[in-house]
């Protein structure tokens, strides 16, 4: 099992699929093995089949997620397995796509074939945890990826950020967004950095370029009253552009016209401000996103914070201090106890070149 989980990080991401690796052993010798690349691929079982071939016959086969059982964009995996006259299957997790969620285990049985799992069922759940939310809860699995200074500031007074960290922590953040179905910003982002927020396989080497292959996640903007100005960058480059409004503001959306930009609206909040759980609702079952990179400010980044809607929080802290009327990390309101703390925990601690890099998970999740 921990082969096909290999396999399936073959990919950073499959998005809107679950990323799966599958290997197929006869008498103790791997005999095919594969892994779903993207949509409209063959699923990992097929290929795994494919390569064994005749050899398949009585053999085990070890999946990072349960057999489908649906049709989809590609034929059921349990029918390939029982066709191919596999004797038993091996699994990770059950696929919770409500298509799939035991039945392909259950058609493997009435097919005869012995059935044994969950085994390795956290490593393999780390592979997809955003195609897990998105199935259970109907909402991605939100990494909020920060920069900060030693003293926790994250751009000047006057909104200068450029740059906190150094290039190799910079490149670090562009394999997070290949692996991200969407990156989502907010318009005070735009105004004040104009990012472009692609991937830029450029910036890498070539073992991570060839990782990230020709991925570009959606790129969204949070940006209830579309201020966004029609030649921003992001609007520029290649790839898809979605805008989250809160109303049909046809002035400003003609501006766009002619442009790449899509535009929903979401519900708004009393205030005016963006639902942002509607938002993160609409890029999960509207958009299929699984996992979602928030880079935005502190006021956006703190909202999505209390709101409950980010899962990990990724910070890249460079070695200097910005002083004490630069801005913070994150607008949150204050907490006067301290039992009333928002809870991380701390799950990866790393150098990159000069800098260092937190990843800790919110506890309340
Ligand atoms: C598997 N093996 O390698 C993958 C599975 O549209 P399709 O045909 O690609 O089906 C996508 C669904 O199939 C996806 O939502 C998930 O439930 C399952 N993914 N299943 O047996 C695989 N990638
Ligand atoms: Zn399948």
């Amino acid at each position: 099992m921990q082969r096909a989980i290999t396999l399936a990080q073959s990919v950073l991401s499959a998005g809107p699929n679950p990323r799966v690796g599958c290997i197929v052993v006869r008498d103790g010798e791997i005999v095919g093995e594969g892994f779903h690349e993207k949509p409209g691929e063959a699923h990992a079982e097929a290929i795994a089949l494919l390569a064994a071939g005749e050899r398949a016959r009585g053999a085990t086969a070890y999946v990072s997620l349960e057999p489908c059982a649906h049709m989809g964009r590609t034929p059921p995996c349990s029918e390939a397995l029982i066709q191919a006259g596999v004797a038993e299957v091996v699994y990770a997790g059950v696929d919770p796509n409500p298509q799939v969620s035991g039945q392909g285990l259950q058609r493997l049985r009435e097919a005869g074939v012995r059935v044994r799992g969950p085994v390795l069922a956290e490593e393999a759940d780390a592979l997809n945890r955003g195609f897990l939310k998105r199935m259970r809860q109907g909402l991605p699995w939100v990494r909020c990826k920060m920069a900060m200074s030693l003293d926790g500031r994250t751009a000047m007074a006057s909104g200068e950020s450029k740059w906190i960290t150094g290039d190799a922590a910079r490149a670090d953040v562009q394999l997070m967004r290949a692996s991200s179905c969407a990156v989502v910003t907010g318009v005070n982002t735009i105004l004040s950095d104009n990012p472009g927020l692609n991937v830029r396989p450029e910036q890498l080497d070539e073992e991570q370029a060839a990782l990230i292959g020709d991925r570009q996640p959606m790129r969204v903007v949070l940006d209830s009253s579309l201020r966004t100005p029609p030649d921003s960058r992001l609007i520029g480059l290649p790839g898809e552009v979605l805008f989250l409004t809160g109303q049909p503001h046809p002035q400003q959306r003609a501006r766009y016209q002619g442009s790449r930009a899509d535009i929903r609206e979401v519900a708004l909040q009393p205030g005016g401000r963006l639902d942002l759980r509607a938002a993160m609702a609409c890029l999960a079952q509207d958009y299929e996103c699984n996992e979602v990179m928030l880079e935005a400010g502190p006021t956006l980044s703190g909202a999505m914070v209390q709101a409950g809607l980010v899962d990990e929080v990724v910070i890249y802290i460079g070695a200097r201090f910005l002083g004490s009327d630069a801005l913070p990390l994150f607008h949150l309101p204050g907490i006067n106890r301290m039992q009333d703390h928002i809870a991380l925990e701390i799950t990866g601690v790393r150098q990159i070149a000069d800098d260092c890099c937190i990843t800790a998970r919110l506890k309340h999740l």
